[in-house]
């Protein structure tokens, strides 16, 4: 760790902040060039923390930047891992109020949740398969709190990878009904297709994006609970919404997700 008990907290208030009155920032690293790795989750755990301590219960686990489509758009090769909290989900088919957000994007992403718990080091994808008890197809709204989105990962791990908003819709299927790696993705929006993948766009394969996250959860000492609700990262780039867009994800075998910016 290179910095103190008092900056960590200082820079958690402050993205947190950033995020909650719906304002950008520059990025931390401009200020705090030689922050770490354990910097940048320390203070993405403030923030948990400080909602936690509010009331709002944390209720899934993200990984992000783990598709190649991703990592190509934001210049940067190595998967990110956050937190979604209660306030964060949004019903399928809902209206979605960008005034509360900055510069939002939409991401198709598979999620899970799991019956067992997953504990690195070693997790793989197998491990991970016999864990996951359903699938369900969701929708990350990213808005990260940076200027323009323009960051480097230390900067985005503490600013909780951008986690905004989410949207869970379709249908949940048991992962034997499935193919996670081949399953088609199509995103649309105001009915236009605009970016379409297959789930081995995340990783090779969804799981390895959650074999990673518990990886390293077990370098940290932690693990990821059997119950767990995770999203998988966006199969596909973001793709930027305002108010009055409408997006649609198809989702092969798991019917469709829909929602309205307002
Ligand atoms: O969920 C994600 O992939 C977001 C990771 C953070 C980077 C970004 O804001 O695009
Ligand atoms: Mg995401």
């Amino acid at each position: 760790m290179k910095l103190d008990n008092n900056t960590l907290a200082q820079l958690a208030e402050h993205l947190e902040s950033a995020e909650l009155k719906a304002h950008d920032v520059t990025k931390i690293t401009d200020e705090y060039p030689d922050m770490d790795w354990d910097d940048a989750y320390a203070i993405q755990d403030i923030i948990r923390a400080r909602k936690e301590g509010r009331g709002n219960k944390t209720v899934g686990l993200k990984c992000g930047l783990t598709s190649y489509a991703k990592m190509k758009q934001m210049g940067v090769d190595t998967p990110v891992f956050g937190f979604v909290s209660d306030y964060m989900a949004c019903a399928e088919g809902s209206d979605i109020r960008t005034a509360e957000l900055i510069h939002p994007k939409v991401e198709a992403e598979i999620c899970v949740v799991t019956k067992s718990a997953l504990k690195g080091p070693g997790c793989h994808v197998g491990a991970v398969m016999a864990a996951i008890d359903f699938v369900i197809p969701g929708v990350e709204i990213i808005d990260s709190r940076y200027r323009d989105f323009k960051f480097d990962l230390k900067s985005v791990i503490a600013d909780n990878t951008s986690a905004s908003r989410f949207v869970i819709g379709g249908r949940s299927r048991r992962v034997d009904e499935l193919d996670l790696r081949t399953l088609g993705v199509v995103l649309e929006k105001n009915g236009q297709i605009v970016a379409m993948a297959a789930g081995a766009a995340v990783m090779g394969h969804p799981a390895a994006a959650i074999a990673a996250l518990a990886n390293h959860l077990g370098a940290r000492g932690q693990e990821i609970p059997a119950g767990s609700f995770i999203m998988t990262g966006g199969v596909t780039e973001a793709i930027a919404v305002q108010a009055g867009d409408s997006v649609n994800v198809r989702f092969q075998d798991l019917g469709t997700v829909a929602m309205r910016f307002a």
